[in-house]
């Protein structure tokens, strides 16, 4: 196992009429780079520093219009951008004329231009824009040629050379101009394919945020990360595993035939993701380290490992196989998948705590079985069912026997491992349609849907039985009363009077045996009968 670690960074996304705004620094330093130049070389040129001062105002003055289209004007912002690129051209391209022609040093004021745009807006508007310069370039050269503007090419740092010569290095300029623009745009246009990645895939975060929403099955949640990751980032196998307490179990897998389930246990490298809260990389998981990960993904080899943790809490884990042969990953891939595991983590944490609170809601803490509110809610419902279908069903009140006493002479906590005993024998040896709840302190009630009177004094006497071996510092016996629908009764409350009186007549009876609503209570004790 090789463990490494990898930490993520967030990128910026700047809109792109924002990123044209920065052009009108650029704006500013043409100014001020054409103005300086000419005050200082007014000697050698032709042109006047009053002419050039006058030409870079309106630039500058057009500039301003266009911040101020920006600003206020959304639908006419993106044409007006352009449109400047296009002046921003002509600008360079006068001023080139105007100190130098093709030969003036301020025609590398087209190559920072070229650049500045294909950076800021994107590698396609770049390419057009070394066109325009290209043009720009031709025009003022062959102006010159055909005699159209008077000559001013190599006005200054003119080479001594033949005509011939001149058209040669202008060829060069051009040729230049475009070697920078291809090289800026390449550059540019892996950038962009990135960034646009980049964007695809906070879109799909999005996406899943808003699917784990809706769901409230934690198997349903791991699945969707599961898938979602798969998709978006290409990882073929993976496993979630996760648990709301103790011991691991595994929640969604893919790429694997049907994971076995788990042992009992967590492994040292989902520990060690736990603790260290980081995602770990391990290149090959070992069966004898990390036995329950290599079962649920057979022969892993890099494996990415990103704890599931929801405000603090360990819930799991997300193992996902990359096939990159190198055996490293991206950071910004890394960095997704840890957001798309916090959010399914919450979505975990959420479903579970709403179980949790369902649990707590419905179950008796001591014991574990339906508490009364439960109870109610299920005998009306099985009774108007049962109505409905004139069928039989069945209710047991049990009471422990003596439990006072055995409270008295054993201590409280002896009693409620009784109580607990009871609960669970009673659960374990009923139908899973049928109800067991706790009653009140030491009674039991049970619900028999379909139940009819003799049937239910055959469940009681074989519960009871039961209940009997639970295992306790003395032995445990109930007194059951048995009432059934319709027979005993119609309505919930009548049907558990009628239970109760039962219960009743078997205490009065002597304890330890059944009565059922009218009739007579058994004769023989479940202690007698146990031996
Ligand atoms: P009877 O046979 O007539 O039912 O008498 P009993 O002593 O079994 O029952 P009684 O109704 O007189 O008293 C019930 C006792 O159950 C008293 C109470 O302290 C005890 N009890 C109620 N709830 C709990 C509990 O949660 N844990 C424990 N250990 N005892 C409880
Ligand atoms: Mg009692
Ligand atoms: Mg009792």
């Amino acid at each position: 196992m090789t463990p490494a670690t990898t930490r993520s960074r967030a990128s910026e996304f700047v809109s792109l009429t924002e990123r044209m705004g920065f052009l009108h620094g650029l704006r500013a330093g043409f100014a001020v780079v054409a103005l300086t130049f000419v005050a200082l070389m007014s000697r050698d040129l032709d042109a006047s520093l009053t002419e050039v001062g006058l030409a870079t105002a309106a630039y500058l003055s057009l500039a301003a219009v266009a911040e101020f289209i920006r600003r206020h004007d959304k639908g006419r912002r993106v044409s007006v951008a352009g449109w400047m690129l296009l002046v921003d051209g002509v600008y360079v391209a006068w001023l080139m004329y105007m100190t130098g022609g093709t030969q003036s040093p301020l025609r590398f004021l087209a190559y920072v231009h070229l650049i500045a745009v294909t950076l800021l807006a994107s590698y396609r508007t770049g390419l057009k824009i070394a066109v325009w310069h290209s043009l720009l370039f031709f025009v003022v050269y062959y102006a010159q040629a055909a005699g159209l503007v008077p000559a001013r090419d190599g006005l200054i740092f003119a080479l001594p050379v033949s005509s011939g010569d001149f058209e040669r290095v202008s060829m060069l300029n051009v040729a230049a101009l475009w070697v920078v623009a291809l090289a800026t745009a390449t550059f540019s246009s892996v950038n962009e394919r990135e960034l646009r990645r980049q964007k695809v895939d906070l879109e799909e975060l999005a996406d899943t945020v808003s699917e784990l929403d809706a769901r409230t099955d934690p198997f349903d949640i791991a699945d969707i990360l599961l898938r979602r990751l798969g998709a978006a980032f290409g990882f073929e196998r993976g496993v979630v595993l996760g648990s709301s307490r103790g011991d691991l179990s595994v929640l969604a897998s893919r790429g694997v035939d049907q994971p076995g389930k788990m042992e009992p246990g967590i492994d040292p490298v989902v520990v060690n993701a736990w603790r260290t809260r980081e995602d770990l990389l391990v290149r090959r998981v070992d069966p004898d380290t990390d036995p329950r990960l290599a079962s649920a993904v057979p022969d892993a080899r890099n494996l990415l490992i990103v704890p599931l943790f929801a405000e603090g809490t360990p819930l799991g884990v997300v193992a996902l196989e990359h096939s990159s042969r190198s055996g490293t990953i991206k950071r910004w891939t890394v960095s997704m998948v840890r957001q798309f595991a916090t959010h399914s983590a919450l979505a975990l944490r959420n479903v579970w705590l709403l179980e949790e609170v369902q649990r707590m809601a419905e179950t008796d803490s001591l014991t574990g079985v339906a508490n009364r509110r439960v109870f109610e809610t299920a005998l009306r419902r099985e009774l108007s069912r049962s109505s409905r279908r004139a069928d039989h069903v069945g209710l047991l009140m049990l009471d422990v026997d003596h439990f006072k006493r055995f409270n008295d002479v054993h201590g409280h906590q002896a009693g409620d491992a009784v109580l607990q005993g009871v609960g669970k024998t009673l659960a374990a040896n009923c139908r899973d349609f049928d109800t067991v709840a706790r009653y009140g302190g030491e009674e039991f009630a049970v619900i028999l849907p379909g139940c009819a009177p003799e049937e239910c004094l055959a469940v009681a006497d074989r519960l009871r039985e039961l209940v009997s071996q639970v295992q306790a510092e003395d032995p445990v016996t109930v007194s059951v009363g048995v009432a059934t629908f319709p027979s005993h009764g119609l309505e919930a409350e009548e049907l558990i009077k009628a239970a109760d009186d039962a219960l009743y007549r078997s205490k009065r009876a002597g304890r330890d045996r059944t009565t059922v609503f009218g009739g007579r209570a058994t004769d023989e004790p479940a202690s007698a009968a146990a031996g």
